[in-house]
């Protein structure tokens, strides 16, 4: 009989609280991921049986992907704990050492690659510019900052992405600093960009091609920065780019609930009317000038070295089925 250990509270706390978005944001939903497997390991009180504690750290990791689909940040941070466990060995011990040790590397190379991609990308913001952004993004508020103590920015246009709003935070943040930030409507963009130097943006995924998967509405920001002749910035950590979009594999685009959107009672009274609630879209590497990650600024169509010079271990996994469809219980329990 297979007894199942079951997995923390805190740590089911932690998954809850990435898919209800109390945890948002590529980066940080990656580093939360890192953070409840650590925890998990840290809790485990099953059988002292190195078997029982992988099956038992697979589930955890299956629930933590299964929170949000389309950042894959989320589920490279993951991946990249897993491993360190798959190439582990010894007692429940040693394996909890090795869970905890990846955690904690991936959790301070992640706030690391924040603050680099902050430096390396603030050289590339003019003199004197006016920048605009798009809903919230760690890596694109740290490009803008760091360039703000440079003197570089004279005003930030930050706009309120709709239906979640994080453009209030971006704002928060911005302002925390003393950075002159004006909100606009997401719908103002086009009519603004006149305005703008240069457009900061980050990344929930980056695929082998060079597309950027991030915050619905961004595509239609590049579209018009392009019509513009306005240059368009992506601050992504390497963990951002996709491995599984080396074979092929799509990234899937998170639908959420209506009710952000419009009240429930609204959509009761009106049973006729569908309401759409795409979370993400993904805007071409034609419509990027360059991406910033902690690794230097690349062309977008350079993404596949970035993959190949940082995910070769997952590549090795991809070949055995597609690391984008694993689910860890499965593997081991083959
Ligand atoms: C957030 C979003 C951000 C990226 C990058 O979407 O699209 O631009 O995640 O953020 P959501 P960061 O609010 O739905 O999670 O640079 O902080 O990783």
């Amino acid at each position: 009989m297979v007894i199942k250990m079951e997995i923390p509270q805190e740590v089911v706390k932690i998954a809850e609280d990435i898919k209800t978005m109390h945890i948002r944001g590529a980066g940080r939903i990656a580093r939360a991921a890192a953070k409840a497997l650590k925890i998990a390991a840290q809790k485990y009180e099953g059988p002292n049986d190195p078997i029982e504690f992988r099956r038992y750290m697979a589930r955890v990791a299956d629930l933590l992907i299964s929170t949000r689909p389309t950042a894959v940040s989320l589920p490279n941070a993951v991946y990249y704990v897993m491993y360190h466990l798959e190439k582990a060995e010894g007692s429940v011990e040693e394996l909890r050492e090795a869970v905890i040790r990846a955690a904690d590397t991936f959790i301070a190379e992640s706030l690391e690659a924040v603050k680099k991609i902050g430096r390396i990308g603030a050289k590339r913001i003019k003199d004197d510019a006016v920048v605009l952004t798009h809903c919230h993004s760690t890596a694109a508020v740290s490009v803008i900052v760091e360039a703000y103590k440079m003197g570089k920015i004279r005003r930030v246009y930050s706009t309120e992405t709709r239906p979640f709003f994080q453009g209030r935070i971006t704002f928060r943040h911005l302002t925390r600093e003393g950075v002159p930030v004006t909100q606009i409507p997401d719908s103002a963009v086009r009519y603004i960009m006149h305005e703008v130097d240069q457009v900061v943006v980050g990344a929930d995924t980056v695929t082998s091609n060079g597309a950027v998967v991030n915050k619905i509405g961004t595509s239609q920001v590049a579209l018009a920065a392009h019509e513009a002749r306005v240059r368009v910035f992506v601050a992504a950590e390497t963990y951002k780019f996709s491995p599984a979009t080396v074979i092929g594999e799509l990234v899937p685009i998170e639908f959420r609930d209506p009710t952000e959107i419009v009240p429930a009672e609204w959509i009761a009274k009106h049973p006729n009317v569908k309401v759409l609630n795409p979370s993400f879209d993904v805007t071409p590497p034609e419509y990027i000038d360059a991406i910033i990650t902690e690794l230097g600024v690349i062309p977008p169509q350079s993404a596949i070295l970035i993959l190949l010079e940082r995910f070769g271990w997952a590549l090795e996994k991809i070949k055995q089925g597609g690391i984008g469809r694993i689910r860890f219980e499965e593997t081991l329990e083959e």
